[in-house]
């Protein structure tokens, strides 16, 4: 398959005005007429009219009235070309397609017998030929036509205009969205569907109609998703005054969804797991995740669709920008400086153990990527994650309000536009004043840069020296990196724990001296900041909140981190603290283990754990004085003591020994268990949330603690811990706690835990988004092999068909059971290419996202390698792969 680069750009030769689509709806057989409204870009030098189709039947072509014979347009390989086109065209075409047997989920497809569509990336070219790229924006009218009884509810983009009935039990609706939108963002759902509805006033004194779809029996879990939209909504308006443009807001629930969800113009579809909850079903992170993606998915309004991508290559233009959004959203919605901490906390987890090594592996790309096969294969945590730290960066170099100038300098020069990542950089610069060339690094370059940290204090003269120094390891295609212009946060600590007033040299007193956290630029190889009237030897506490998506490298004693643990002002680096204290056991532990491997004698082990457990005390005392901290955050506590996951761990070591880490991880979880025993038992009683279940913060706070200290207790593998386990089972009122107790319960060897697990099965057995957690939770048990998986694949209840039910059991195995996926057997890597093989006949897009579970196999010990190659290269074999598969599987291999 070919490949697409960015620098081969052009404008598109015809621009659409309007669109009319009618849609006869058959499962079997769906009729769809359109009538396209053209005319010709004088910004193009070519009069060729391309258009794209995939997987459709050509009834009917007509240009201007009359009908295109064959020899008048070429059709090849996904295009329709009509060369030497006048230069206004009406284009009238007719297609069919079969929505019954679409099991990619692009296009238009067909869950539990309802109609729904996902265009974006390139979807609507399997519902019609048409100019399918991002900066073609038109206006689009659209009739629907379906059987009645079987699809009362017929949604497209924007208002309802029209409605009424038609012959043989059949009916139509007519939709009409007044706003351009490229051809990704259009959408429409049939079917036998119920909505909870609101009328919502917005600021202006505007009212608007608010409504969330689901299938019948379900209205008792919208609420959440009600409430989310309704906060969005006073959100952009309040941070951004952007508001609400339609009359009409629709959220659509459907079970058989590739992503989290779809900003369709005023028709949002979502994924069920983002959008059901209640306190029976769903978790305290489920209604977190809702209002999250609400909020992403409500935000695209105004970031993707009022403002759109050139072309996407642009995506994170959207995507980076939208993710910042909602990040703040949601920290927002906590409201407390702990609670924005706990996010940040939460995010930069995500980035570290996702984007990450995504940027260390072969398929490492810049958030502006130059060059895709496959554009579905570039919806990754660097487009999203990375390119959301890349946004923050501009409100850390600017603060809020330089922020709030370039957003609004944004919009009032592209509204309605379709343009570029260089376009919002503009907009931030222009609005601030202030030259950031060198920043566009951070769209073209790959990779993760490296800050080392070195400090000097001199006493005589009473200055603080950092020196920061800058390096970024080469990525495929990229060999050599320039400097990047890095924020880094700083603040300095006496030894009381307190921030001193940090005064840069040179600086005048006053203005931003005095200041206990400085934002210091980085934009050289390397470069010296020194600070003066420091008194004495401080601690340095460097990149505050984050500041930056780079990893810092710094020589901490033990010492040093249990006091910032203890006193750092700065919450991300309170925490941070612990988990570089605790990171450093965990290493150790994991080289112990590969020793005593290597002497070949189980009691080494356990004398070579012991050895290595040294600091393991000083850990357990810090963890402690957080544990029993009462004036810190339940929530706070609980991110503190969770220690770093395997994933995690394994990017840290040279060479990945997954079961060495997973062996480390568990005897320092049960060291601290046990060293904190009466502590964790303590904090477990303490944090019960009796009464009815709330998922705000607070309660999900005091949940959360209450769940890792019952996660360190059952450690013990005793009674006493099985007893509370199996106690909180019976008892729990809420999905959290009842979640927590499961796996408890199946990660030991409590008497109850098969029955709990049929019981689990037995209650939800109609709950799909439950059943999935029930698949998840035993995949990722600590006892499942590969032939434990490979039995739940025989379950009635598994289909590869539906993406949530796939992910809950292989991706939950694959990617987050790493000890027991990568057995040395290699048969974790059979089950995976089987896997792969199998998905890529169903929905290449699921595949390949699976695919990319080998990413990382040059990391591995050669054994492991050869065995992750072979595997590798028996799915580059297969015939008929998808060009989605292909393309990372040869990068892998490349
Ligand atoms: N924009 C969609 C993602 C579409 C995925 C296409 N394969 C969801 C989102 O980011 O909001
Ligand atoms: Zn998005």
């Amino acid at each position: 398959p070919p490949t697409i680069y960015r620098k081969d750009y052009t404008v598109p030769a015809f621009l659409v005005d309007t669109v009319e689509m009618g849609f006869d709806l058959d499962p079997a057989a769906t009729r769809i007429a359109t009538r396209i409204v053209m005319r010709h870009n004088p910004d193009s030098a070519s009069n060729e009219i391309v258009l794209f189709g995939e997987e459709l039947e050509l009834v009917q072509l007509r240009l201007n009235g009359k009908q295109l014979k064959p020899s008048q347009y070429q059709l090849e390989s996904g295009k329709l070309r009509i060369a030497a086109a006048p230069a206004k065209v009406t284009l009238e075409i007719e297609t069919l397609t079969k929505p019954e047997s679409n099991t990619s989920l692009m296009g238009l497809y067909v869950s539990n017998g309802n109609f729904f569509t996902q265009c974006e990336a390139e979807g609507f070219r399997k519902i019609t030929y048409f100019p399918d790229r991002p900066d073609v924006m038109a206006k689009y009218t659209v009739m629907l036509r379906a059987d009645k009884k079987k699809y009362p509810v017929l949604l497209s983009n924007g208002n309802l205009i029209e409605e009424g009935d038609l012959e043989d039990g059949r009916h139509y609706a007519k939709w009409e969205d007044p706003f351009k939108k490229p051809s990704y963002l259009f959408a429409l759902v049939a079917g036998n569907l119920v909505c909870q509805e609101e009328k919502y006033t917005l600021q202006s004194g505007r009212e608007v109609l608010l409504q969330v779809w689901v299938e019948q029996g379900n209205l008792d879990k919208t609420q959440h998703a009600m409430d989310s939209l309704k906060n969005s909504i006073r959100w952009d308006e309040e941070r951004f005054g952007l508001e609400l443009d339609l009359d009409r807001f629709m959220i659509v629930a459907v079970g058989d969804f590739n992503m989290g969800a779809m900003e369709n113009k005023g028709l949002n579809i979502f994924n069920t797991k983002f959008v059901l909850a209640n306190s029976r079903i769903a978790t305290d992170i489920d209604y977190a995740n809702i209002e999250a993606v609400v909020g992403h998915e409500y935000f695209h309004n105004w970031t993707g669709n009022r403002v759109t991508c050139r072309d996407w290559f642009q995506l994170s233009l959207k995507e980076g920008l939208t993710v910042f959004r909602d990040q703040e959203f949601s920290a927002d919605m906590v409201g407390t400086d702990s609670g924005r901490a706990v996010k940040r906390i939460d995010d930069v987890r995500v980035l570290r153990q996702a984007q990450f090594p995504e940027d260390a592996g072969p398929m490492a790309h810049s958030v502006r990527p130059d060059a895709y096969v496959e554009i579905n294969n570039f919806y990754t945590v660097t487009i999203y994650e990375k390119g959301a730290e890349v946004v923050r960066m501009y409100q850390t170099l600017f603060g809020r309000d330089g922020f709030r100038k370039g957003m609004d300098l944004y919009f009032k020069r592209h509204d309605g536009q379709a343009v570029a990542c260089d376009d919002f950089r503009a907009a931030m610069v222009d609005a601030n004043g202030r030259d950031l060339t060198q920043f566009e690094r951070w769209y073209s370059q790959a990779g993760t840069p490296r800050v080392q940290v070195k400090t000097q204090y001199d006493a005589a003269k009473q200055t603080y020296e950092l020196t920061l120094s800058q390096t970024c390891p080469p990525t495929p295609g990229q060999s050599k990196k320039l400097p990047f212009h890095i924020p880094v946060a700083v603040g300095l600590l006496d030894s009381s724990g307190r921030d001193l007033p940090l005064r840069l040299q040179g600086e005048a007193k006053g203005k931003a001296s005095g200041e206990t956290t400085r934002v210091l630029e980085l934009t050289k190889a390397q470069q010296t900041f020194r600070f003066v009237d420091i008194a004495e030897q401080p601690v340095p506490s460097i990149l505050r909140n984050f500041s930056a998506p780079v990893v810092l490298d710094i020589d901490y004693t033990d010492a040093e981190l249990a006091f910032l643990l203890a006193h750092d002002s700065d919450s991300f680096n309170r925490w941070e603290a612990g988990q570089r204290l605790a990171t450093r056991s965990l290493l150790a532990l994991t080289a112990a283990v590969q020793d005593a491997a290597q002497a070949g004698h189980a009691v080494t082990l356990e004398s070579a754990l012991n050895n290595a457990a040294s600091n393991s005390e000083a850990l357990g005392q810090a963890f402690a004085l957080i544990l029993n901290d009462t004036t810190l955050d339940a929530a706070f506590r609980e991110q503190a003591l969770t220690l770093p996951s395997e994933a995690l761990l394994a990017e840290q070591t040279e060479v990945i020994d997954p079961q060495a880490i997973h062996q480390a991880r568990q005897y320092l979880r049960s060291t601290l268990a046990q060293a904190l025993n009466a502590d964790l038992t303590a904090a477990y009683h303490a944090n019960q949330s009796p009464g009815a279940y709330s998922p705000d913060a607070h309660a999900a706070g005091k949940r959360a603690l209450k769940n890792v200290a019952l996660s360190y207790l059952i450690q013990g593998d005793d009674a006493t811990a099985h007893t509370l386990a199996q106690q909180q089972y019976d008892n729990a009122n809420n999905m959290t706690d009842r979640v927590a107790a499961l796996t408890a319960l199946i990660n030991s060897s409590a008497p109850g835990k098969a029955a709990a697990l049929e019981q689990f099965y037995k209650d939800f057995e109609n709950e799909a988004l439950v059943i999935d957690k029930w698949f998840a939770l035993q995949a990722g048990a600590h006892t499942a092999n590969v032939a434990a998986i490979r039995a739940l694949l025989e379950h009635p209840a598994f289909t590869l068909k539906n993406p949530n039910r796939a992910r809950s059991l292989i991706f939950s195995f694959c990617n987050g059971n790493p000890a027991n996926f990568h057995a040395a057997d290699g048969s974790g890597y059979a089950f995976w290419a089987d896997q792969v093989i199998a998905l890529n006949g169903v929905n290449p897009q699921v595949a390949a996202r699976l695919a990319r579970s080998l990413d990382r196999w040059r990391k591995y010990a050669p054994a492991l390698q050869e065995k992750m190659r072979s595997a590798l290269q028996r799915v580059a074999a297969e015939p008929h792969l998808s060009k989605d598969v292909l393309e990372v599987i040869s990068k892998a291999l490349a």
